[in-house]
């Protein structure tokens, strides 16, 4: 149990929007709520470049191939600035990574569906970065310090993504109609899984109050759904692309685009490691990690040499 005169005052802090940083106290709970969602947050950077990496070799042109390439870079250097934040937790790589592995660690659902078309490419940039910036310009006011910086540099980089896959999506639209088709065959596979990235409707979602409590999330599960959607819609539009949606409209007196019902016995599903690419996706992270050992191995004993001479020095 947290001493209740270190609660008060932490709230008291959060309250003020005062950042917490790692050597401050912090209750248990906060400690564990923190470490679970940005641990899962870098597994989805990580394994979110796989749907990717899998076009990489069938670019349409050198351009596209650098573009790509540049943007999955960036997806794996912000999943390892997310381990190092969930590292200032006092937990380590190996125990989140260990996690995942074994099952017990989620990751976004939206990576669980294959990229069957280049016009994926497209789609992933433009609704699934679109859907992630949303959620990050969010998290850049969360509480703890390490996560709201991290958050800050990745969202200039995301806007990148979302507008490389926005112009892989306007060229297609623009293009043949048999290229416009595959653009509008993208975003029928994307949408509703896009959309269910932002996790259950609130009244569902296990962690939101007490997130939204301690600042670590600031704006709930629906609103930022909301957000994307009305943000996304015109964009769409302006391409004559239609979306997956026959509910989808515009509300005068809300403001809001109205949406239909989300399958959540989907999201569960794929949730729960039933998807069409679950297995796929968690096997080739446990491969690629097995198959990094040697040179994990090696930066630690040049580390250790380097630091055996300053220390002789
Ligand atoms: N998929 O109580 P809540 C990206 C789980 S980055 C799987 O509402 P919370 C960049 C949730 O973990 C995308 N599981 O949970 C990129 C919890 O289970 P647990 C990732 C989900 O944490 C682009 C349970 O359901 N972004 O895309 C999902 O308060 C392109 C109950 O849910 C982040 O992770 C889901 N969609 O709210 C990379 C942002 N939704 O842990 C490559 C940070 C919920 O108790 C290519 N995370 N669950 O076992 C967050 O903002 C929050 O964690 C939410 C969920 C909003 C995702």
């Amino acid at each position: 149990m947290d001493d209740p005169k270190k609660l008060a005052e932490f709230q008291e802090k959060i309250d003020a929007d005062i950042k917490i940083e790692p050597r401050d106290w912090m209750p248990e709970k906060y400690r564990q709520n923190l470490i679970r969602q940005i641990s899962q947050h870098a597994h989805s950077e990580i394994i979110g470049m796989q749907p990717e990496k899998n076009w990489l070799t069938r670019a349409p042109s050198i351009r596209a191939k650098k573009i790509l390439m540049a943007k999955i870079q960036d997806e794996a250097g912000h999943g390892l600035y997310l381990y190092c934040a969930a590292e200032t937790l006092g937990v380590s790589r190996e125990q989140v990574l260990n996690l995942l592995h074994e099952g017990k660690a989620k990751y976004s659902s939206v990576f669980n569906y294959p990229a069957i078309t280049w016009a994926d490419m497209g789609a992933i940039g433009w609704l699934v970065d679109g859907a992630a910036i949303v959620n990050q310009v969010s998290l850049q006011g969360t509480s703890y310090g390490p996560y709201s910086r991290a958050m800050v540099k990745i969202c200039m980089e995301e806007s990148f993504h979302q507008r490389q896959g926005y112009e892989v999506v306007v060229s297609l639209a623009k293009g043949t109609p048999e290229q416009k088709q595959m653009a509008q065959d993208a975003l029928n596979r994307w949408w509703w899984p896009s959309v269910m990235m932002f996790g259950p409707h609130d009244a569902e979602s296990a962690h939101s109050n007490q997130s939204l409590k301690w600042k670590i999330k600031r704006e709930s599960n629906d609103e930022l759904r909301q957000r994307f959607i009305d943000k996304t819609i015109h964009q769409g539009e302006i391409l004559g692309l239609t979306f997956p949606d026959p509910d989808l409209k515009w509300n005068e007196s809300t403001g809001h685009y109205d949406y239909g019902k989300i399958d959540w016995d989907e999201f569960w599903n794929v949730v729960k490691g039933n998807g069409p690419g679950n297995k796929q996706r968690l096997n080739h992270n446990i491969a690629a990690h097995e198959d990094g050992q040697w040179v994990r191995e090696a930066a630690i004993a040049y580390a250790d040499k380097i630091n055996s001479k300053t220390k002789t020095a």
